[in-house]
């Protein structure tokens, strides 16, 4: 495969001051609009004494994404929640961490659940009562597929929200259509002549959401909890079927230090494998550019799941990363300043 490796001149890069920029939850002295999480009025919808690893991106990606969704609808909103990670460690029974109408679907269905309580509020009158639904990328881009796809061409008065940490985490590891290739999972194991899971495989849900022509489609990060609850807002403002799909770092799946989760995601960011965009009735309609781009290496170098990558005989995994991200950039023409992505 042909890679383009990206040219980072450091030196040229303009860094935005981070109190300033996008990426802080929130500060005070900053005109920038404030984060909900900065404010003592957010509804801390996934309380303390859940049961989440230290850093899990997944139970922070879900409370801004809560929170935002509660304050848009003014406390009139139900959760469910597929099998997974955010419902097992959120509500070991009889206990429950969340702080809103919240209901346990099965593994696949979350979608099909979702649409009947909407469709029960609707006939009830009900309609200032909102509805989202929430899973993991197993529970929603694999066995929910079905489901999913019915809600959006039903255009379903529902938000549904994937947590992609890709890969089921939840059962111990396993492979799922959102595992990157190259990474190491318990079912795609690093040994080998193409260590890690396959190159060419998976499949881009937001992209599958836009084929249905829902009236609105995000991707968000976690590194950037201002654009995640702007998306969040903006989909409570819509009625019909909507998708948001939140990058989530999982340090015990990823091997990653607990207290890298926000860096991780950032890296994902600034690399160009996790590229932010919003489209709505299928067509794009805004683009998140990167600031300060940094090669794939960098967000790599501190995954275990990526660390066979770095053994001698194994470069050409490296490029074939490489080769995604320099896609997507192209694609989603992702850089702010062109000259930093400068080939060579
Ligand atoms: C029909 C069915 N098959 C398998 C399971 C076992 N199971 C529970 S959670 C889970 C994995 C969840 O993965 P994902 O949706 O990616 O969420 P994560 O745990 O990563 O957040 C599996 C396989 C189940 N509950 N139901
Ligand atoms: S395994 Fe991963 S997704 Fe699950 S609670 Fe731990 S960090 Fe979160």
């Amino acid at each position: 495969m042909q890679s383009q490796i990206l040219h980072f001149p450091a030196k040229e890069a303009v860094i935005k001051h981070q109190q300033t920029g996008d990426l802080t939850i929130s500060n005070r002295l900053s005109d920038v609009d404030d984060s909900l999480q900065g404010k003592p009025e957010r509804a801390n919808s996934l309380d303390s004494g859940h049961r989440a690893c230290q850093g899990c991106g997944e139970a922070l990606g879900a409370r801004h994404a809560i929170d935002t969704a509660l304050d848009a609808t003014d406390g009139e909103l139900v959760v469910v929640n597929a099998t997974g990670c955010l419902e097992v460690f959120s509500t070991p029974y009889p206990e429950s961490a969340w702080r809103t109408p919240w209901l346990h679907s099965l593994f696949g269905n979350a979608a099909a659940v979702a649409s009947g309580i909407a469709q029960s509020m609707k006939v009830q009158g009900k309609e200032n009562v909102r509805v989202i639904a929430q899973g993991g990328d197993g529970g929603t881009t694999d066995i929910g597929m079905g489901c999913l796809s019915g809600m959006f061409e039903r255009n379903e008065d529902v938000l549904y929200i994937c947590y992609n940490n890709e890969a089921y985490m939840n059962t111990g590891v396993q492979r799922s259509s959102q595992t990157p290739g190259a990474a190491r999972t318990a079912t795609t194991m690093p040994v080998g002549e193409h260590p890690g899971n396959s190159f060419g495989v998976g499949k881009s849900v937001p992209k599958i959401a836009m084929a249905h022509g829902i009236p609105y489609v995000a991707t968000a990060n976690i590194c950037n909890p201002r654009d995640l609850e702007a998306k969040v807002r903006k989909a409570m403002s819509i009625r019909g079927a909507r998708y948001i799909e939140v990058f989530v770092p999982c340090p015990l799946g990823w091997g990653t230090a607990s207290c890298d989760t926000i860096k991780v995601a950032r890296q994902a960011h600034n690399c160009g494998l996790t590229p932010l965009y919003e489209a709505e009735y299928g067509e794009i309609t805004a683009v998140s550019k990167i600031a300060r781009p940094e090669p794939v290496k960098a967000y790599l170098k501190s995954q275990r799941r990526f660390a066979h990558v770095f053994k001698k005989g194994n470069e050409h995994q490296l490029e074939a990363i490489q080769a995604i991200a320099d896609a997507n950039i192209r694609a989603f023409d992702l850089l702010e300043n062109p000259a930093q992505g400068e080939r060579f």
